[in-house]
């Protein structure tokens, strides 16, 4: 179970005159947003220390979310709400995760509610990938494809294994393999995590010839958090990381007690139990 912090700094009702809206009057004249906050950070540090630098100062953080808020104007405000929570968790490490609550209290309907807010929750998810490659150029595509991972706003804390030589695995006769794990932590939801990785892996000219055949760049879905998920496009965990000594060899290095969330067991002994299985094939 990832346990994530339960202190939080509130700020609540912050006001800011600014110009979102779709339509071209709410442009022209602006009108006035309400901002409501909470910032999921561990405060046991700065709560011992006394130190303003382990703390998030919230009066940078308010200051960040008028710049962010009033820099560009934007149709919706689940637009500008996004806008705002990404640039907060960039801007501090510390922020596990961030509530917002966008109030339009004057947004042009023809009902009156009282009060109009979106309400978005944005967190911090750890992330496993299995890299791999058996292009001529193994270690430059599996350098470049770690490079635009590093480069995305939405990955930070980024760490990579050693690169391994391994045998093809599957049925499919053809050139040894460069495999890794790399590991970062990201805000990007599953399957947008999945279009990244897949564009990634198309600007890298995957060709997709054969099933399990060679290719340039593939990248690989292990763990995301400890979440069990699935659906067309997507299982998570990866539904044959137990049964690959290519996989739970690096993941080994960064990992090894992490707990496959169905099989309940961790990295060390899913790589102990294959290790067993292969000496006793052989
Ligand atoms: N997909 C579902 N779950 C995931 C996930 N957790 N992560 C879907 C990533 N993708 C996931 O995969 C096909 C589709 O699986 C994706 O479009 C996605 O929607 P792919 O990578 O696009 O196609 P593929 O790689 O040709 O097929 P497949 O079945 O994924 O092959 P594998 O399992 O990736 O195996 N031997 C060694 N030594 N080292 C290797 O790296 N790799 C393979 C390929 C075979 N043998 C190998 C290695
Ligand atoms: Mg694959």
């Amino acid at each position: 179970m990832i346990r994530r912090t339960r202190d939080f700094i509130k700020i609540t009702n912050l006001e800011i005159y600014a110009y979102h809206g779709v339509l071209e009057e709410e442009k022209q004249k602006g009108q006035v947003f309400f901002v409501n906050l909470k910032l999921y950070i561990p405060m046991r540090k700065p709560g011992l220390s006394d130190d303003l630098k382990d703390a998030v100062n919230y009066d940078e953080v308010c200051t960040l979310v008028v710049d962010v808020f009033t820099r560009e104007i934007y149709d919706l405000i689940e637009k500008a709400a996004e806008k705002t929570v990404e640039a907060l968790l960039k801007q501090f490490p510390a922020i596990e995760a961030v509530k917002m609550e966008l109030r339009k209290p004057d947004a042009p309907i023809t009902c009156k509610p009282e009060d109009v807010s979106v309400n978005i929750y944005r967190e911090w998810h750890k992330v496993y990938l299995s890299i791999g490659s058996n292009h001529e150029q193994a270690l430059g595509y599996l350098e470049e494809a770690c490079k635009r991972i590093q480069a995305s706003l939405y990955v930070k804390n980024f760490r990579q294994s050693a690169i391994l030589q391994t045998k093809p695995y599957g049925p499919v006769e053809q050139p040894d393999f460069q495999n890794g794990c790399v590991s970062f932590e990201t805000y990007m939801e599953p399957e947008e995590l999945l279009a990244f990785l897949n564009q990634i892996e198309a600007e890298l000219k995957r060709e997709r010839v054969v099933r399990w055949g060679p290719r340039t760049i593939d990248l690989d879905i292990l763990f995301y958090d400890d979440w069990i998920y699935n659906s067309e496009v997507l299982t998570i965990p990866h539904i044959d990381m137990q049964n690959r000594m290519f996989v739970l060899e690096p993941l080994f290095e960064l990992c090894p007690y992490f707990r496959h969330p169905i099989l309940g067991k961790n990295v060390e002994q899913m790589r102990a139990e294959l290790m067993q299985k292969s000496v006793a094939e052989e």
